[in-house]
């Protein structure tokens, strides 16, 4: 049967199941967006800022596991999207991105707005096609879909608007997508795993993203074994709730007793994680092993005496079968017993937070979480609003905290939010947004929410600067620069661009303020919450040389006369220790 080529594209997007397509139009790209109309099974989102759209499609796509379609147009559009196709790749979430690209008459001359995909997607795209001729089209679709599902990550269709346009013929647009196979060591390393378990006297494990599907066989592992569990970031949702052997996170953002727990252990079994920062694994003395789906993981970022690759469920079911109970709880209970020192610690601020005036972020954070729904989705932004997630979001089975935790971008939050609310509507979806974060990318796509009352409640850590740099210069030993600016009051300008706005000046209004706001349901709302700039976030392990840049950096200040701010910092963060 003969239909358009961008015809050929919705349906075999739809019939891969995608329900929703962000983006914004343009020439290059007609064709396609009049085929989406036409077609009528996928939402177009139309949002302010292409980038917006893909951290929007990546939300759904990663809680969801359904591929989620993106679409620029040729040249600047196509390269708004390139950050948000960084972090699907890096965040893993099957991406499609629909790139609109100048007429195949013109290619490589240099015209207006033209843009090699090739060259440019090159660092994102796990599959990049440029469709040049109709009888492409299929083949090319049908790799760009099943490239995103099974390796998990985005893929780019650049399709210049006159081929678009074109008839083809094209016998079916039906496509099969298989579900993950299971992946399992082989039985000589799963044996010789046995072996190094039963025969070590501790054992912690410490886990990633890549236990999303296996959470109670790890825990299952982690009683038999008398191993405490610590995690990296990706993990915390996975690992940490309901969980009697959770010891918190490792790294410069770390609490509980995971440092100690995976350092002090005789073997640590390093489960689904590409956890990234080296110095905060443990070195030769502690044997490692590491487990995961990915070969490219496994050490990678630190040296393992045996890596297996298998999926973490399939393969811990293998040990469960296999290893020996330990009885001793010597090991487990002294990490334990260091992880409630330090979330004693932690709760200063949350148990203080109705006295203390700019309001602490922690408390901020806490209170969200107590008041937040079971089932709720949080969102934070790169900056410290990723280290209040971590210390004072509590997860559940049914809560989800997601981010750029593996990208690191700036502004992921409201996006973030706004595409799980599309995917799961009327669930509460939470951003937790840095002031420079929202400024940054959320505030044009505010519009966008309010056009469509999509009930996301966004909190925004009002504290005129790019806080996390601030702490991260501070360490480094130099001196805070670059970092300060001025913030408006986000509840006003949400309230003139038609959202609900919130601000929270006073700590005692904290909780009613919070409140109202998950409560309403008419629309975005923005908690505009002026907090504490001098907040300071202390890993539960500081190494040497932070403790060394954080004296240097205070020297330095008083030196150049900025006694002022030293005295603040100081004075606002003394209590914790
Ligand atoms: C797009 C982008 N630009 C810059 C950075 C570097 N960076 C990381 S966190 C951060 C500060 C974030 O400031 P803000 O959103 O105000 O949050 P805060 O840390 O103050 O809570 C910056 C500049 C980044 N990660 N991403």
């Amino acid at each position: 049967m003969s239909r358009k080529v961008a015809d050929v594209l919705c349906e075999m997007l739809a019939n891969a199941g995608v329900k929703r397509c962000y983006g914004i139009v343009g020439d290059a790209l007609n064709p396609f967006i009049d085929a989406l109309r036409r077609n009528g099974r996928i939402d177009f989102i139309q949002v302010r800022h292409e980038e917006y759209g893909v951290f929007a499609a990546v939300a759904e796509a990663y809680l969801t596991g359904n591929p989620v379609a993106v679409c620029g147009t040729a040249g600047p559009g196509v390269v708004h999207l390139f950050n948000g196709l960084m972090d699907a790749r890096k965040e893993g979430a099957p991406i499609i991105a629909i790139a609109g690209d100048v007429e195949t008459s013109i290619l490589d001359t240099f015209t207006l707005e033209e843009l090699n995909p090739y060259k440019f997607f090159d660092t994102a795209s796990l599959y990049t096609a440029r469709v040049v001729n109709p009888e492409q089209a299929r083949s090319v679709f049908n790799t760009a879909i099943l490239t995103a599902v099974l390796e998990k990550g985005p893929t780019v269709i650049s399709l210049p608007g006159n081929i678009a346009a074109m008839d083809v013929e094209v016998e079916s647009t039906q496509i099969t997508i298989p579900a993950a196979p299971q992946l399992r060591p082989a039985d000589a390393d799963l044996n010789r795993l046995v072996e190094m378990i039963d025969n070590a006297k501790t054992v912690a494990i410490f886990g990633g993203d890549g236990c999303r599907y296996a959470r109670d066989e790890v825990v299952q592992l982690a009683e038999r074994l008398k191993a405490p569990v610590g995690y990296a970031l990706r993990g915390k949702q996975w690992l940490e709730h309901d969980n009697p052997n959770a010891v918190g996170m490792t790294g410069l953002i770390g609490y509980g007793g995971a440092y100690g727990a995976i350092n002090e252990a005789e073997l640590l079994l390093l489960l689904g994680t590409d956890f990234p920062f080296s110095e905060f694994l443990p070195g030769h003395k502690v044997k490692k092993v590491q487990i995961d789906k990915n070969p490219k993981h496994i050490g990678r970022r630190t040296n393992v005496d045996l890596g297996l690759v298998g999926d973490i469920k399939t393969t811990v079911n293998a040990l469960l079968e296999r290893v020996q109970e330990k009885v001793d709880r010597r090991f487990l209970e002294k990490h334990i017993a260091e992880t409630n020192s330090f979330h004693g610690l932690l709760q200063h601020y949350v148990d203080k937070g109705p006295e203390i005036k700019p309001i602490r972020p922690e408390f901020l954070a806490k209170t969200l979480s107590d008041l937040a729904a079971d089932d709720a989705l949080f969102f934070a932004d790169t900056g410290t609003a990723v280290i209040w997630l971590a210390r004072h979001i509590s997860g559940g089975r049914d809560r989800r905290l997601f981010g750029s935790f593996s990208w690191a971008s700036m502004a992921n939050a409201s996006p973030n939010a706004f595409g799980a609310q599309l995917a799961f509507p009327g669930r509460q979806t939470i951003a937790l947004c840095g002031d420079g974060g929202y400024s940054m990318l959320a505030l044009g796509d505010l519009l966008t929410q309010v056009e469509r009352r999509t009930p996301v409640v966004q909190v925004i850590l009002n504290n005129n600067s790019f806080d996390f740099v601030k702490i991260e210069q501070q360490e480094a030993g130099i001196i805070p620069f670059g970092v300060d600016f001025k913030s408006p009051n986000f509840a006003k300008v949400a309230e003139a661009m038609g959202a609900k706005g919130i601000r929270i000046e006073e700590p005692g209004d904290v909780r009613d303020a919070l409140a109202e706001a998950l409560a309403y349901k008419d629309g975005p709302v923005v908690v505009d919450a002026v907090v504490d700039p001098f907040a300071l976030a202390m890993p539960s392990h500081v190494p040497f040389h932070t403790v060394k840049g954080f004296t240097l950096s205070v020297a330095k200040q008083v030196l150049n006369g900025r006694m002022d701010s030293v005295i603040r910092t100081m004075e606002r963060n003394i209590r914790l220790v």
